[in-house]
């Protein structure tokens, strides 16, 4: 029996391919719900600085945005990092399920992603791949924008989310996939105020998850590439941002 399942695991291993970048946010919201449930997978990192790479990665997916999951016993090329987890919840579902099968929360879950991704994640790198422009081809009124849309969503989820522990209440979910990448990196673009005390906990709860926390170690190789080298990255963010807070 114990061969058996040992046999299965490395069979999935083998099946599902999921190819990314340790330091790429919308890799870390697909990530999450992989180390969530222990799935068993092979890692395919995506290098874009790397011809090879870069061109598997394009004769395997045109679009050319990371993550995309490959399941070979299935045939099926999957995109889109809420389509990723959708399709793991529905074809090899594990302990935590991602859309609930409550038909309110299955909304909520999807209307939060969204919210995450739309008006958080997005905004965040919008802010951060202008940095990397060449001079004279940034866009400083998109950036204000994005500043803009962020604190806007900031104040929302602070109200939405009060006095939760998850983004739906007590259960870990899609939401959560989608915060945790989103609020992560956008606290260091346009850091949460004090009027942002429980969005603030809810992160420090994402950073500390188990699924989140490996996905951040095996980033940290990476951090150096972000280009805010003044912040705290992972260590210390509490402590900064109380710092920040009490000077304010
Ligand atoms: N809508 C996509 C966005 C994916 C995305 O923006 N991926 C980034 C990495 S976080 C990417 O592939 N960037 C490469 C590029 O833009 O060239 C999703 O939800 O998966």
């Amino acid at each position: 029996m114990r061969g058996c399942a040992i046999a299965t695991a490395f069979e999935q291993a083998m099946t599902l391919r999921f190819h990314a970048h340790p330091l790429a946010s919308f890799c870390h919201k697909a990530l999450i719900a992989l180390y969530e449930n222990e799935t068993p997978f092979e890692h395919v990192m995506v290098d874009f600085g790397d011809d090879a790479s870069a061109a598997a990665f394009r004769a395997l997916w045109p679009l050319a945005k990371m993550p995309v999951l490959e399941d070979t016993a299935r045939g099926k090329v999957v995109a889109e990092a809420s389509a990723v987890i959708e399709y793991l919840d529905r074809l090899y579902p594990g302990p935590v399920r991602f859309v609930p099968a409550d038909a309110d929360a299955a909304w909520e879950a999807r209307m939060l992603d969204g919210v995450f991704d739309s008006y958080v994640h997005e905004p965040m790198q919008k802010i951060v791949t202008d940095r990397l422009r060449p001079a004279g081809r940034d866009d400083p009124e998109g950036v204000t924008q994005a500043h803009a849309q962020i604190r806007q969503a900031y104040d929302w989820l602070e109200t939405a989310l009060s006095g939760r522990a998850w983004a739906l209440g007590d259960g870990f979910s899609l939401a959560d996939c989608a915060a945790a990448p989103a609020l992560f990196y956008a606290d260091m673009v346009e850091p949460m105020g004090p009027q942002h005390r429980w969005l603030s906990s809810y992160l420090d709860r994402l950073m500390a998850r188990p699924s989140y926390a490996r996905a951040l170690d095996e980033a940290r190789p990476f951090f150096a590439y972000f280009p805010l080298p003044d912040k705290p990255v992972v260590a210390g963010r509490r402590e900064w941002r109380e710092r920040r807070w009490a000077a304010s």
